[in-house]
């Protein structure tokens, strides 16, 4: 509230500034005129000085001013960005937001740097904001939802709506606190939901804390909705950083806690509990003095947890983990033998390296097979703080695992089971049907193939507060016949005999090793894999080399045929067009390791140096990509585009490149791929549902949580197997959008499909991917088993009940890489089996 002083001070300045004062107006339309001109000379900085002198002197040329102001702003930025000086760069927003603060086109363009640089939570509330103030505004409503999976991950929802999980969760800390814990801690509350059950439960104080901010926020409104404002402490901070007295007066009886991932110990609980039990709980009861009062104790919930696993076979998980294939594309590429994927746990695998990834065995595609029956790796007790220390001081622990079914062994699946008292407990199990994935060690580099009879040897540890796991090696008649240990200084190195069997598996599979390890993303090795991609590719560009080259003529002094590989990530294309000798190729290859690979790759193949050249940050309109003329006077004859994201979206911009392209090609020249074809089909899925909303009050134990989160839901769903989705399909697949990346003229940005339904039900969703055609014979869809991208699913806003034979409208917007479809029923005489199109050019 400003005091009256301070009221009358600024009532005194208005009256000194009178708006026709004539020194004033001069200044204002003076420095109007050199901002004007500092623009025309590109002088974003000063420009941008003068409007801000102007608007604060004469607010009144705000409308007039505006547009001129942001254009202004936004170049600066960019020119700031580009120098690395950051903090002018959020001065210059911030002035700007003072003089609009309600400028939608200003608060999106802040979120974007805000993003660019990491800072997500803010990055949001900018978008969010630029949403409220314009709901049709599409950039911003993109970018939110691309924070929103950022900010509240998905996962959030799976587990609000797993009323089993909430139950047990519910019934556990009801009974610890009607048994007399009056005081209740919950550690990284989310939403809110442990803590409002231990207050409804009866607590006397209920704290908890969240380390998101996001999070915190939800759950400060949560509570409140819940009427239980004030009687829960919500703190916004990591509870490692939790002090008594600071931030809660007292030690508690009871800490509950579900901070743990599908490797259990991922989110830190070991640490957490470790402080917890040191700095914030109450002492555990000795057992040999049972204490008569549960409040004067401390105990936690989950109380313990047992840690279980089992080999597998799984070609879904061997082709993102492990190159399979010898040669792609025409290339060999048997030269590099230890491309691996960014997951590892292994002794000498640095800090980029994840030890697992993770997930749910049940719906990868294929399948998997148990190779070992599942045996029990680990077994920890939370409310014992030698358990909880012992665990990372422990050595590793071996286990020899009967091989029960013959198979390759691609994995190490992990899964536990929480203990959340001595009675109830969830497991996380691939049988369970339940919200949770596995974790999953990858065997990487051995190609090894198991029998019954064989014993594996797994070893288990938990360094660094990780649970790591790894094959050692593989048992056959009592002696070491595969070592899966690679590292020099381990404990467990093999045998000379056993070195000399696994230099001989080498021998058979790898043809000796020549080049260091190269680590590739799990997508871009799956790509890799991928014969029919590259096979495709091959003859695509084959085909067009030919056409311009024919064979007949002499190629003696011919100037080279140019093509640009801008593929995003590790890409071989440019070296498959390089196989040519009258190719010159380009490659937007960026990380020095990929490069090296690529030159070597190009050595083994025979390929010319020359013949190959990376193509990098030739341009500083970050938009362009790289795309620019090979030399002043040359064009391309091919421009390799990445059409599609691996998550099952189009890739950002992709129109806005492909007009670029075509600008750069030869007569004759070609983009690959030329078109896309978006299919879909009509499908009913719970599944998709609860994956991204909380479907009301119901499954979250009654508590009002559903409207806040799901502010947080997105309508694309990215990164799915549709294969395995749980669901029924409604129609048959059809055609929904067609993009030419070399004839812009025909596209539209709107469409409508008219589809039927084959079955009764209710449309959620409809899942769609891609047919990639890089010309007009070959192509290659983004939906196959061999695929490395996934599929995407737009889940309806409202689900729409359809019968056998009902007509569907579906309307179809895309908007930069931005999708969005409704779905209606056709009144029954309008039925057709035919489409109806509407064609919107794109501006
Ligand atoms: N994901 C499971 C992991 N936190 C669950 O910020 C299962 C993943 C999953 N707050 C598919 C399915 C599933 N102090 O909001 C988070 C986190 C917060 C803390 C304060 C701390 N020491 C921590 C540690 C974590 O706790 C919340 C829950 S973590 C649960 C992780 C459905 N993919």
């Amino acid at each position: 509230m400003p005091s009256a002083t301070a009221r009358a001070k600024r009532v005194r300045r208005a009256r000194r500034t009178p708006r026709d004062d004539p020194a004033r107006n001069e200044l204002v339309s003076r420095s109007l005129e050199s901002a004007q001109q500092c623009l025309l000379n590109q002088d974003y900085g000063t420009a941008f000085v003068h409007y801000l002198l102007v608007l604060n002197l004469a607010p009144v040329l705000k409308d007039f001013a505006r547009e001129s102001f942001r254009f202004t702003l936004f170049k600066w930025a960019e020119e700031l960005d580009s120098l690395g000086r950051i903090q002018d760069l959020f001065d210059c927003y911030e002035q700007a937001l003072e003089l609009f603060p309600t400028d939608e086109v200003i608060l999106n363009s802040m979120g974007e740097h805000l993003f660019r640089m990491g800072f997500r939570d803010e990055a949001a509330g900018h978008f969010h904001k630029a949403l409220k103030l314009k709901p049709d505004f599409t950039e911003a409503k993109e970018n939110f939802y691309r924070v929103a999976n950022w900010l509240v991950e998905r996962w959030h929802f799976l587990m609000l709506n797993d009323s089993r999980r909430n139950q047990k969760y519910q019934q556990a800390i009801r009974k610890a606190v009607e048994s007399g814990c009056s005081t209740v801690l919950d550690i990284g509350t989310g939403t809110g939901i442990l803590g409002m059950c231990a207050k409804k439960a009866g607590a006397d104080k209920v704290y908890a804390c969240e380390l998101s901010k996001t999070m915190y926020e939800l759950a400060c409104e949560v509570v409140s909705a819940n009427g239980m404002n004030g009687t829960i402490k919500i703190l916004h901070m990591k509870s490692l950083e939790m002090e008594i007295p600071k931030d809660i007066p007292e030690r508690v009886s009871l800490v509950v806690t579900e901070t743990v991932d599908a490797g259990l110990f991922g989110e830190g609980i070991i640490e957490s509990l470790l402080h917890a039990w040191n700095h914030l709980l109450l002492p555990h009861e000795n057992p040999e003095e049972p204490s008569s009062s549960p409040a004067l104790t401390g105990r936690v919930i989950p109380a313990g947890a047992t840690v279980f696993g089992m080999a597998v076979e799984c070609q879904e998980i061997r082709r993102h983990h492990r190159v399979c294939v010898s040669t792609a594309g025409g290339l060999s590429l048997s030269i590099v033998q230890d491309f691996h994927s960014p997951v590892s746990c292994k002794r000498d695998a640095d800090d980029s390296m994840e030890p697992y990834t993770t997930e749910r065995l049940s719906r990868l595609p294929g399948g998997y097979a148990p190779l070992t029956e599942p045996f029990c790796a680990l077994n920890i007790n939370f409310n014992s703080v030698q358990d909880l220390e012992g665990l990372c001081s422990q050595e590793p622990i071996r286990f020899n695992l009967p091989v029960t079914q013959a198979g390759v062994l691609d994995a190490l699946a992990m899964w536990f089971q929480l203990h959340l008292d001595e009675e109830i407990s969830l497991s996380t199990g691939p049988q369970e049907d339940t919200c949770w994935e596995q974790a999953i060690y990858p065997v990487q580099n051995h190609y090894v193939c198991v029998n019954p009879g064989d014993e594996l040897i797994v070893e288990i540890s938990c360094e660094d507060a990780y649970l790591r796991v790894h094959g050692v090696a593989v048992v056959r008649d009592g002696s070491v016949v595969i070592s899966l240990d690679d590292s020099d200084d381990s404990p467990s190195s093999p045998t000379a005999e056993a070195e000399l069997c696994s230099a001989l598996a080498c021998l058979q599979t790898n043809h000796g090793r020549s080049l260091e390890a190269c680590v590739l993303e799990c997508s871009e090795i799956a790509l890799l894999n991928n014969v029919r991609y590259h096979e495709s590719f091959r003859r695509a560009l084959d085909k067009l080399v030919t056409g311009l080259r024919p064979e007949c003529v002499p190629q003696g002094d011919d100037e080279p045929l140019y093509v640009l590989d801008v593929s995003e990530g590790f890409s071989i294309l440019a070296l498959v067009a390089a196989r040519h000798s009258s190719v010159k190729a380009f490659s937007s290859v960026e990380k020095e390791q990929h490069q090296a690979v690529l030159s070597r790759l190009a050595q083994a193949n025979g390929v010319q140096p020359e013949a190959l050249e990376f193509w990098l940050g030739r341009s500083d309109d970050s938009d362009a990509a790289g795309l620019q003329r090979p030399s002043t006077e040359k064009l391309w004859s091919a421009i390799v585009l990445d059409c599609v994201e691996t998550c099952g979206l189009i890739r950002q911009k992709l129109m806005d490149k492909a007009a670029l392209a075509r600008c750069l090609l030869e007569t004759g020249g070609r983009i690959f791929p030329q078109r896309i074809v978006m299919y879909g089909l009509l499908v009913e899925s719970d599944t998709l549902l609860l994956e991204s909303a909380v479907q009301g009050r119901e499954p979250t134990l009654g508590f009002n949580i559903a409207p806040f989160i799901n502010q947080f839901t997105v309508p694309v769903h990215v990164f799915l197997d549709l294969s395995t989705l749980p669901c029924k399909h409604l129609s048959d697949p059809i055609e929904l959008f067609v993009l030419d990346l070399m004839n812009c003229s025909v596209n539209y940005s709107h469409r409508e499909v008219k589809l039927q339904a084959t079955c009764s039900g209710r449309v959620t969703a409809v899942p769609f991917w891609y047919r990639v055609h890089l010309d007009e014979e070959i192509s290659v869809s983004t939906f196959t088993e061999d695929s490395h991208w996934k599929q995407a699913a737009v889940v309806l806003h409202q689900p729409l009940e359809v019968s056998t034979g009902d007509t569907v409208r579906l309307d179809i917007h895309l908007h930069s890489s931005s999708l969005s479809i409704t779905a209606c029923k056709e009144p029954a005489s309008y039925s057709t089996h035919s489409s109806l199109t509407i064609n919107n050019r794109f501006s």
